[in-house]
């Protein structure tokens, strides 16, 4: 390769690997993602998903899930966030067959300044005596790599979702699943068992239970799962004062997916003294129910220590700058009439949403959004119109202050239009959008300039 080829493959590096997304839900915006595993590390989050692609002919198994490679993406205020890019991939891997697109639900932990990172896949046949998933390790002195992959996988390890907890006296516990949740100790070094393998027997014995996640609050050891107990995978929890249990099945934290999503799989962290919910859905892609993305929601505790149960947002978390483009179509509450959300363009799901107006009075709310104290002078609105509409830009509710009023001409492409504001209120606001007559109006998106 020349110098010059050389030079233009680190932009092209340099580039992929810092790119951002602006995230509601889903997060992660050009590409898809799955089971979420996310830590806390430093100040910073950082998600450890799937990577679900789809299947071709000569690529994995059609209408199956195929994974074969993981990314890491990290964000400090939940809003925006970089993928790092890829960190292990399956043809890299001593002991995984290599087409087998079989990287299921990873998770990631520190341990001493080293980045363990946990990954199920299938063994390469007679590599061990075991057949099918079994779960590797890859270290890394930053958990956005480079990662080292270790040349075997876990000994005496078979099944998938591996999930690691460090307790706080230093012990480290590893678990998986197959039908069932099992768990183990882990040794000091990370690789190795350290007690035989415990089958967490205490969870419902109907239904199939996957992808373990486990944490600890005010002495409770929660482990959440999903299980099926009807038709798809509902996110559930039972709480022990020990980490291999016994558990106690104690309730539900998020119901089955509304849209028949037949997996979910969660992990839950304390971010900034908030405590948040990671979890999937197909948003992106609503006929395929193994192309997937990943989601964040916030999460609470009852006194009793009890969660309660995550209802599933658009929205999401983190704080929208008024200076960006806010997709207003990841909206936090929306009118029962006459606003709609449909994809700009349905045979490329990536482009995104819109939202389409098409009554009088319809609203749509977007929470949390920061205009910071400096004046701004107008908004820009990414729109078009069938026959031309108004829209009303109001703060808090459909009464709250009015900031703008956008007049629409006809407009059959997409357009950019500027408006000045009325008004500008600083610091967090809540928007509304509400339509002001019954022709059909699209947004794309609003900012503040
Ligand atoms: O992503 C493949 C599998 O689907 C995961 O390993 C399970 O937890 C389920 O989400």
């Amino acid at each position: 390769m020349n110098f010059r080829n050389q030079i233009s493959v680190k932009i092209a590096v340099l580039v992929f690997a810092f790119s951002s997304s602006y995230a509601q839900n889903p997060l992660i915006r050009n590409q898809f993602t799955a089971d979420p595993s996310a830590r806390v590390f430093g100040d910073k989050v950082y998600v450890f998903p799937s990577h679900d692609i789809l299947a071709t002919e000569d690529r994995g198994r059609l209408d199956w899930f195929c994974m074969e490679d993981y990314h890491v993406f990290s964000s400090e205020n939940l809003t925006d966030w970089t993928d790092h890019g890829t960190i292990v991939q399956q043809n890299k891997v001593d002991w995984v067959k290599p087409d087998s697109y079989s990287m299921w639900a990873p998770d990631c932990i520190e341990r001493n300044g080293k980045y363990y990172f946990y990954f199920p896949s299938t063994v390469k046949d007679s590599f061990t005596d075991i057949k099918g998933f079994t779960i590797g390790v890859a270290i890394a002195d930053k958990p956005e790599g480079p990662y080292t992959t270790e040349p075997m996988p876990i000994k005496n390890v078979k099944g998938i979702d591996p999930n690691v907890f460090i307790d706080k006296d230093g012990q480290a516990y590893l678990y998986w699943s197959q039908g069932n949740i099992f768990g183990a100790k882990l040794k000091d070094n990370m690789l190795e068992l350290d007690s035989e393998v415990m089958t967490l027997g205490e969870l419902p014995t109907k239904g199939l239970k996957e992808g373990p996640y486990v944490f600890e609050r005010n002495g409770i050891y929660y482990l959440t799962y999903p299980h099926v107990e009807n038709k798809t995978e509902r996110l559930e929890y039972a709480i022990s004062d020990n980490p291999l249990g016994p558990f106690k099945v104690a309730g539900v934290i998020m119901d089955e997916s509304s849209t028949g999503c037949w997996t979910n799989h969660q992990s839950i962290i304390n971010f900034k003294n908030q405590w948040y919910l990671f979890y999937h859905h197909n948003d992106y892609s609503p006929n395929f129910d193994k192309a997937r993305s990943i989601r964040a929601d916030s999460l609470s505790f009852n006194a009793d220590g009890t969660i309660q149960k995550v209802i599933p947002t658009l929205r999401g978390i983190g704080v929208s700058k008024a200076s960006k483009e806010i997709q207003i179509d990841r909206y936090s509450q929306i009118s029962e009439k006459g606003a709609a959300i449909d994809f700009i363009d349905s045979t490329d799901t990536f482009k995104g949403w819109k939202t389409v107006f098409s009554n009088s009075n319809a609203w749509i709310k977007y929470n949390t959004v920061d205009f910071g104290k400096k004046r701004l002078k107008s908004v820009v609105i990414k729109t078009k119109s069938e026959n031309g509409g108004t829209l009303e830009i109001r703060t808090d509710s459909m009464n709250g202050t009015l900031i703008a009023t956008v007049t629409i001409p006809k407009l059959d492409n997409w357009k950019e239009l500027k408006i000045t504001l009325n008004k500008f209120k600083a610091y967090t606001q809540n928007l509304i959008i509400v339509s002001k007559d019954d022709s059909k109006t699209e947004v794309d998106w609003i900012k503040f300039e």
